[in-house]
């Protein structure tokens, strides 16, 4: 059975490259795939949350999910914290995992920053939780963002080892060659690393103190506007093909992201406004954006005013992740030589 994880974190400001790297994708994948959409709330309390903000997060991050056009009802939607089986796989992984392996991960260094002594050491081991968010469901394919793919080479690595190490174990117990799958990423499509706004070097990010800089889900059509009339842009005209746009990272972006939420190949963008001004094509771009994502902000509103709603969609969804991850947990402790 082929079947899809993900997460997203609630750790504020749900931007348009967490829906276009990732939410979007989500959707799309549930006609051909059993999936499970994680609010990865342990991972979001590898940085400060403060505890009430936590919370509204969390039910903001599932209002996404909802509001985009994730089903509850035909699949799993829950927050980590609720299936305690992340938190123990995590800990086994975490006896896989060689200390090498987590020095390399860009991801901590850009986020521990210089001030490296005074990172958390769940932030550290973030890897190991998340490897074993997915594997705690087997999952075959991951859709993320090009930021998270150093990670889903390492939870191969974690599977490919955990499978050589406890490889008799596995025979011995009849759980067949290998027991964890070595996941795929889902990774690509024009908007696979959206970039800032304000600087075509920058990832689009929740955390970027300008918040000209991304475009929030919860943003209002105006804002939208005012957004993309002031995105970073270079004097040229837009070039007529793909291959104008190497060295050319805010046409790039903007072009990316066009063609992303309409559904269509960078060319076909290029072939409907090469050759004309960013004004022409900024204003379309705004009014693709806004009938777009204004139907999904309004939607995740009057969810997230209805705590009560998300709360039973959230806890439904853990009781079903539940009997999945414990069928599991079972067989890695037995695997592990634990008694229970
Ligand atoms: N700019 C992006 N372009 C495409 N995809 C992106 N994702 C994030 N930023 C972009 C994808 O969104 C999913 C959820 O991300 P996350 O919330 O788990 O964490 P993140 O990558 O840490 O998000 P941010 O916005 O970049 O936060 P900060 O500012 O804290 O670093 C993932 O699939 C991710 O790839």
């Amino acid at each position: 059975q082929q079947r899809v994880f993900s997460g997203v974190q609630p750790t504020g400001n749900l931007h348009l490259g967490n829906y276009l790297g990732a939410i979007q994708r989500f959707v799309a994948l549930q006609d051909s795939y059993d999936c499970i959409y994680c609010v990865v709330d342990m991972h979001a309390i590898t940085v400060w949350q403060d505890p009430i903000e936590l919370k509204k997060q969390i039910r903001e991050v599932t209002a996404a999910f909802i509001a985009a056009g994730i089903d509850p009802a035909k699949h799993i939607v829950f927050n980590q914290s609720q299936v305690s089986g992340h938190a123990e796989l995590a800990w086994v992984f975490n006896c896989v995992a060689r200390l090498g392996w987590l020095n390399r991960m860009t991801q901590f260094k850009e986020k521990a920053g210089k001030d490296r002594e005074n990172a958390s050491v769940g932030l550290y081991a973030y890897p190991s939780l998340m490897a074993a968010d997915i594997l705690l469901y087997r999952a075959t394919h991951v859709p993320v963002g090009e930021d998270q793919k150093q990670h889903l080479e390492l939870t191969r690595d974690i599977a490919q080892k955990f499978n050589n190490d406890f490889g008799p174990s596995i025979a011995s117990l009849g759980l067949g060659e290998s027991f964890f799958p070595l996941t795929e990423p889902l990774i690509g499509g024009p908007a696979a690393r959206v970039m800032s706004l304000r600087d075509g070097s920058k990832k689009m990010s929740k955390s970027d103190p300008s918040d000209l800089s991304r475009i929030n889900l919860t943003d209002d059509a105006d804002q939208v506007a005012s957004k993309i009339r002031k995105a970073k842009t270079d004097p040229e005209p837009l070039p007529t093909e793909a291959e104008g746009l190497k060295g050319r990272p805010e046409a790039d972006n903007l072009v990316g992201i066009y063609a992303a939420l309409s559904d269509t190949p960078k060319e076909q963008v290029l072939t409907d406004f090469g050759g004309g001004q960013f004004s022409t094509f900024k204003s379309a771009l705004v009014d693709l954006a806004v009938a777009k994502l204004g139907p999904i902000g309004a939607e995740m509103k009057r969810l997230v005013a209805e705590p009560t709603h998300i709360d039973a969609i959230l806890r439904d969804g853990a009781a079903r992740a539940r009997v999945l991850a414990d069928e599991t947990l079972n067989q890695v402790k037995d695997i592990v030589g634990f008694v229970r």
